[in-house]
């Protein structure tokens, strides 16, 4: 598009919307115009992929996730119609700043974190390899709460995004479709038909509003579809005029709060009726909506497999398999065969946790009561599959009963999902191998097929096209832009390690990445960092099993070496974190707490000032890891080995140039076997080591009497952590937890103890390493050049070789 053309169009939308001209637009006024005209853009080319897809009766996914953890799009949606220069000089010209700008869309944080975040990334690449897509979910008025600390404490203060980001939404108000809950089923006979009824149920309304989804140079636009709850009822004007106010919008209140939140647990489900019904909610009308449009063109729907794939994120939209049964044999009378063979061919489940206490397990009574005919479809799903067991495991009532899908009062969601799909999938090739030898062996001997890998990939045109500019222009000098269609071109950087000039110029773009970061540090903690030290960071959840705790005990470790010898050489580093804790898990936000003590207590330190500093960045979230990963040296992917299902974060490091610290868990495998073990920094036990030392009892206490740094270190934290001469608290809860089993517990379950000493060795590793800065940047740029294979367009390819088969409508 030309100047001229976009001037006029950003002048027409602010003259039509706001009735100002382009000198009097407030920057909030011009953002929105900007956000029109590109929606605008995109409608147009949303509108051609779906007449292609007709015309060609092309076969979709169904991205089906509780989670679409997005970011801002404006920016986005502009580089991916490479239209980021004319847009910043059309904008000078008008005396804004397309940056500015892209600094008003607040994040749309619509989830946790990995699950939700690998979401956004996988309907970016669909986009961008034009193949067909559309993601379900429910449009939540508040995301993910933002984080503040105060006095080192996280409080959590509600996220209202859509101030912002409502003007990436289309509302489709004539596709709304009803929910029902609770009530009672009644069964009659109708000749030989069986007439299901439900009677006394609650309705709620089920809004779409579609959000347009642009790859990378593509013509083809994807729908992301989110689900507004809304009461039909209106207010009790009856109630009401008797003086009861509360009572005349109960209903309506209780309906729509259905879409007001996201739940912020992340691996702990909580059997709470809401979020029942948040996923039946979101589920029963992304199902409806798919087989009535199915139904529209074809009529039938025995062929619906052929025309279409449901892909469940995770167990949360599994409730998916029960309601298509319902639907085609209640509404649109299949057997329970028929129904049965078109469900399990239509149904992908990914799983993202081996942790058996973050696997769903629903209260049966509660899916009874708010769900009742689901719960009739799932007790018999339930009694066939036991039955077909009986086959592969006679008279083996332990073996059955562990795998069945409804036992002692709950529902087992993994279950149901791995009986009612027809793939199951892990995100690394380590976790896959888990749940085939471990957590779903028994269902592995019984349908070995199902399973298979798809290692996690990202959008890496946002976390390096984008996040990084500095240096996707060096790697664009030294191999062209090709590797911007096709990450598998980055391995083509690897030579260009051993040119000193190119290592030189990556020392530069580093640089430049540390001091933007330095800035936003400046501004946000009040901290100056030194940008020669080395950044060495943890981003992620907070979590114990990903073992932050590992990484602040070796930090304190450090602090007391300089302050015993304050001529100690070694260089300096900046230690940065970033971590939300989900509300209500103690433990986290102890360790966050634990993590502020620190950071006051060397920030503070005049003897160790010129060696280290703690920074933790409040409210981690996508907008800030696109500053922050660009500028790390060092990647903490420190999970205790066997627990992280994949992670993502380390992909993005990896890209970024950073060098990893970790141990052999998730992906970490694979950049290992990628990089090669000479360029990342392996420590710790070995999955199956860990397993070993659990079963025959590990004993944290011995590491505590043999080992005076981690005697020293946990003194400390019993006795309490702050600034020289201040206030300091003590964090008995933390000790405690790595040296006493409490009711039978593990102590330190996540071996911290046991890695300790094999981390500290890594970290001096990465000392003597980046002494030598040359060496250093020949390992960061084989790692740039290495991680092509996490890009998320061959995560995509591979879900469509192995399990989607999609129509390419590119061709
Ligand atoms: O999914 C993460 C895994 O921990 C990580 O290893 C992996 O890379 C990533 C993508 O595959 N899992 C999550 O992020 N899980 C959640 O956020 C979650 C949210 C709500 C829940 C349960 C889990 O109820």
């Amino acid at each position: 598009m030309k100047k001229k053309e976009l001037k006029s169009l950003l002048e027409g939308k602010l003259q039509r919307h706001y009735g100002v001209t382009a000198s009097e637009a407030t920057k909030n006024q011009v953002y929105h115009a900007c956000a029109m005209v590109v929606r605008d853009i995109l409608m147009e080319k949303w509108s051609a992929t779906q007449e292609e897809m007709e015309a060609k009766k092309a076969k979709q996914v169904c991205y089906l996730s509780m989670e679409f953890l997005l970011g801002k799009s404006l920016k986005n949606n502009i580089y991916n119609l490479s239209m980021t220069d004319v847009f910043q000089q059309v904008l000078q010209e008008m005396g804004m700043d397309l940056k500015a700008l892209e600094d008003i869309e607040e994040d749309a944080a619509l989830g946790n974190g990995g699950l939700g975040r690998l979401a956004a990334c996988y309907m970016d690449a669909l986009s961008a390899q034009h193949l067909p897509a559309t993601g379900y979910s429910i449009l939540y008025e508040y995301g993910i709460f933002k984080q503040r600390i105060v006095e080192g404490q996280q409080t959590e203060l509600p996220d209202s995004w859509l101030d912002s980001g409502s003007c990436w939404l289309v509302a489709k108000p004539d596709e709304t479709v009803e929910i029902r809950f609770d009530g009672e089923i009644e069964e009659s006979w109708d000749g030989d038909h069986l007439r299901i009824q439900h009677r006394n149920y609650t309705r709620v309304n089920a809004e779409p509003y579609d959000m347009l989804i642009s790859g990378y140079g593509s013509e083809t636009v994807n729908t992301l579809r989110l689900w507004q709850a809304k009461s039909p009822y209106s207010m009790d004007m009856h109630l009401f005029s008797e003086g009861e106010y509360l009572k005349a919008i109960e209903q309506q209140a209780s309906a729509e709060v259905i879409s007001k939140i996201l739940y912020p647990e992340d691996k702990h489900p909580e059997g709470k009726s809401l979020r029942i019904k948040q996923q039946y909610f979101f589920v029963s009308a992304s199902i409806q909506s798919i087989i009535k449009k199915h139904m529209e063109t074809y009529g039938r729907l025995d062929n619906l497999p052929d025309r279409v794939v449901i892909q469940i994120n995770d167990t949360h939209p599994a409730m998916v398999i029960p309601e298509m049964m319902r639907i085609m044999m209640d509404d649109h009378g299949l057997t329970w065969d028929a129904a049965w063979e078109i469900t399990t061919h239509s149904v992908a489940y990914t799983n993202h946790t081996v942790m058996s206490e973050a696997l769903e397990r629903w209260p049966e009574a509660l899916i009874k009561r708010i769900l009742p005919r689901i719960h009739q479809i799932i007790v018999e799903i339930n009694r066939r599959f036991c039955d077909s067991l009986w086959k592969y495991f006679p008279n083996n009532w332990d073996k059955i009963s562990s795998m069945a899908i409804v036992a002692y009062d709950e529902v087992r969601m993994a279950n149901l999902s791995i009986a009612g799909s027809f793939s199951v999938n892990g995100v690394s090739a380590l976790h896959s191998q888990i749940l085939k030898d471990k957590v779903f062996h028994d269902f592995y001997v019984v349908s070995p097929d199902k399973f298979t890998n798809v290692t996690n990939g990202i959008a890496y045109r946002r976390w390096l096209g984008q996040a990084n500019e500095p240096l996707t222009s060096l790697i664009r000098d030294c191999i062209g832009d090709g590797f911007l269609r096709n990450a598998e071109e980055l391995c083509t950087f690897a030579p260009f390690a051993k040119d000193a000039s190119v290592r030189q110029k990556f020392l530069e773009v580093k640089k430049r990445n540390k001091e933007r970061l330095a800035a936003y540090i400046q501004e946000h903690n009040g901290i100056d960092v030194d940008t020669n030290s080395i950044f060495d960071v943890q981003a992620k959840r907070l979590h114990e099993y990903k073992r932050q705790l590992l990484n602040i005990m070796q930090i304190i470790k450090m602090y007391f070496e300089y302050k015993d010898n304050p001529s100690l050489q070694r260089p300096s580093r900046t230690f940065i974190f970033g971590a939300k804790a989900a509300p209500g898990y103690y433990m986290a936000k102890q360790i966050i707490r634990l993590i502020h003590a620190v950071a006051d207590m060397v920030n503070h330190d005049p003897v160790v000032q010129n060696h280290m500093k703690v920074v933790f960045l409040e409210d981690y979230k996508v907008s800030i890891a696109e500053i922050l990963m660009p500028a790390a040296d060092v990647s903490e992917q420190i999970s205790v080995a066997g627990r992280e299902a994949s992670g993502t974060g380390n992909m993005k490091f990896m890209m970024n140039g950073a060098l990893t610290i970790g141990t052999l868990d998730g992906a970490n495998v694979e950049i290992c076997e990628a990089v090669g073990e000479a360029n990342m920094f392996l420590f710790g036990l070995k999955a199956d080591e860990v397993e070993q030392l659990l079963k025959q009892g590990y004993q944290p206490m011995s590491y505590y009497q043999s080992n005076p740094w981690i005697a020293r270190i946990l003194g400390a934290i019993m006795q309490g952590i702050g600034r020289p001469g201040g206030r300091s608290v003590p964090f008995v809860d933390i000790a405690n937890s790595l040296l006493i089993s409490a009711n039978g517990s593990q102590a330190d379950p996540y071996l911290v103890l046991a890695d300790f000493e094999e981390y500290c060795r890594a970290q001096r590793e990465v000392d003597r390493v980046y002494s030598n800065q040359d060496a250093w940047n020949e390992k960061a740029i084989l790692n740039v050049a290495h991680s092509g294979v996490f890009a998320a367009d061959r995560s995509i390819q591979e879900y469509n070789e192995k399990i989607w088969n999609l129509t390419d409508l590119g061709r």
